[in-house]
């Protein structure tokens, strides 16, 4: 094992006994949602993740080390200084670590940490993708880049449309991702359960999302499995409604010059004020119910992987 992971001793437990384990990044918590409510959601995120049966694995570079596996202090400590922490991407790695830092994982580092751990199947919100714009601006998110390298399963509730989904998925599509809709043969947008684009294949049961990334795995394919997990319907917000607020906070964004790394950060704060909140509603919920399908999906991988 590398000498910067700390694997907690519940996680490390529950891997040598092959039991079901799922990793949560914490960029969500200290840049996703505002204070409180991102710690309460951790939390609430992890009880629901041992409630059907798995073990939660919060990932964050704490003190320049790799933690599989964080403490109710450690969220809280994250959550509460927010943006001060460092957001972590793949780049970011090694000067943090060697400096002793503190850093928030995005989904591409929460994957890389997990699969420096061993664990398989990682829940969240959503992942970065091509930003529109991008064609000029060139702004990509690493995660992709990730999902292409790095063997983990990323349950979400699909793109945002902050996105241009439309050249995320061609992204994907290049660089041998698996796009897969949970129970949908159409992308979910994060907010709303439908996109106008199509995911790849449709699959029903846990037991076949482990199945297809069990398979990968024993072929030897390098890189991960994107599943795209819709909205609970009644949590579901208005297309028209949710897509005004996104034009305006990306338009406000390009008038103040956000760039880089604050851009997803900007954005996700500026909706919730225009939507009074209720984005962040439909956040909470949509990744409380990623954590359902991650706990019930490890649990099958474990079976089936007979580990
Ligand atoms: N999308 C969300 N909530 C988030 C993020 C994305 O709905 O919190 C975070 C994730 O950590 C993701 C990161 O990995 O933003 C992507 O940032 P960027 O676009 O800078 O790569
Ligand atoms: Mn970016």
């Amino acid at each position: 094992m590398n000498k910067h992971l700390e694997i907690s001793p519940e996680v490390s437990k529950a891997l040598q006994e092959g039991k079901p384990v799922v990793a949560l990044e914490s960029t969500i918590i200290s840049h996703g949602m505002p204070y409180p409510q991102n710690v309460q959601t951790a939390l609430s995120v992890e009880q629901t993740i041992r409630d059907n049966g798995a073990v939660p694995a919060t990932i964050a570079i704490i003190g320049g080390k790799l933690k599989a596996g964080c403490t109710p202090e450690e969220i809280e400590y994250l959550g509460k200084k927010g943006q001060a922490v460092t957001k972590a991407s793949r780049r970011d790695l090694p000067v943090i670590v060697a400096r002793g830092e503190d850093g928030a994982t995005t989904v591409a580092t929460t994957m890389i940490i997990a699969a420096m751990a061993g664990i398989r199947v990682f829940a969240t919100g959503g992942i970065g993708g091509v930003h529109r714009g991008a064609e000029t601006t060139m702004d990509i998110s690493a995660d992709l880049e990730e999902l292409a390298q790095t063997p983990v399963m990323v349950i979400c509730a699909g793109a945002k449309s902050i996105l241009d989904l439309g050249l995320t998925l061609e992204y994907l599509e290049t660089k041998g991702v698996p796009v897969i809709g949970y129970g949908t043969e159409e992308l979910p947008a994060f907010y709303t359960r439908k996109s106008g684009f199509k995911v790849d294949y449709r699959l029903d049961t846990p037991e076949e999302l482990a199945a297809a990334f069990q398979a990968k795995v024993e072929m030897g394919l390098q890189g991960g499995m994107l599943v795209t997990n819709p909205i609970p319907e009644q949590y579901s917000m208005d297309a028209d409604y949710i897509n005004a607020a996104i034009d305006r906070a990306i338009a406000k964004s390009r008038e103040l010059g956000i760039k880089g790394k604050e851009t997803t950060p900007f954005l996700l704060a500026e909706i919730k004020d225009i939507t009074d909140g209720h984005s962040l509603e439909a956040n909470i919920e949509l990744v409380l119910n990623n954590a359902r399908l991650a706990a019930h999906t490890a649990a099958c991988l474990a079976k089936c992987s007979g580990k």
